[in-house]
């Protein structure tokens, strides 16, 4: 299913109204940012949308759906870190549900909570946008999404390490993609 509308729809019979109207913010940001950076508009509208679809499983539902489906590896840190399963779960709804075989956007909803090293556009836009969207309530916020709009790559930066501040004063653990997001953009930088 490659349909937006279907999307939309699929997606929003999953979520409460609360986490949809995330969803929404979250796309249209997303939209300005593909616009802004010259980045594929329907891709990142797909993986915008469902970017969170798996959000409202539980812990059990999205370990067993994850253990049946033989392209999704289980991160054993997916036990100490719950909050981050939603990302591979809905990579694999939307891969075998769906049937959605563009790689960029099971990427995207992939790796959207943690991000990577070396992410593509699309995986970017998303990780921006959903850390960004105008519904997030942190300090920072406005100077955050100005420098999306500006620069992708200095967002990645800031954006990632400014997460892994947060984990630690939260007392959470650090998954090791964040590491090595923020670590990669600090090298690019220096060039
Ligand atoms: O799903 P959302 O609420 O829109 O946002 P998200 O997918 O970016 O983050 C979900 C949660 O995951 C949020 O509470 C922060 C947490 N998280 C992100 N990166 C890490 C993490 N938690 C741990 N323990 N380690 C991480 O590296
Ligand atoms: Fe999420
Ligand atoms: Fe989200």
């Amino acid at each position: 299913m490659n349909d937006i509308t279907e999307i939309k729809q699929f997606v929003a019979a999953r979520l409460s109204k609360k986490r949809y109207l995330h969803t929404k913010r979250v796309a249209d940001w997303a939209d300005d940012l593909a616009k802004r950076h010259g980045i594929d508009r329907s891709a990142v509208q797909l993986a915008a949308y469902l970017h969170d679809v798996a959000k409202q499983m539980t812990f059990a539902e999205m370990i067993d759906m994850l253990k049946a489906d033989r392209d999704a590896t289980i991160d054993p840190l997916f036990y100490d870190m719950p909050q981050i399963v939603h990302a591979a779960a809905g990579a694999s709804i939307a891969r075998r549900i769906l049937a959605i075989d563009d790689v960029r956007i099971i990427n995207a909803i992939c790796y959207h909570t943690t991000g990577r090293s070396g992410m593509d556009a699309v995986e970017t836009v998303i990780y921006i946008a959903d850390a960004t969207e105008a519904g997030r309530d942190y300090p920072k916020l406005k100077e955050h999404r100005a420098l999306a709009k500006r620069s992708l790559s200095e967002a990645l930066r800031v954006i990632s390490g400014d997460t892994i501040c947060y984990l630690i004063k939260n007392n959470k653990m650090i998954h090791p993609n964040t590491l090595a997001l923020y670590n990669s953009m600090v090298k690019s930088e220096r060039g």
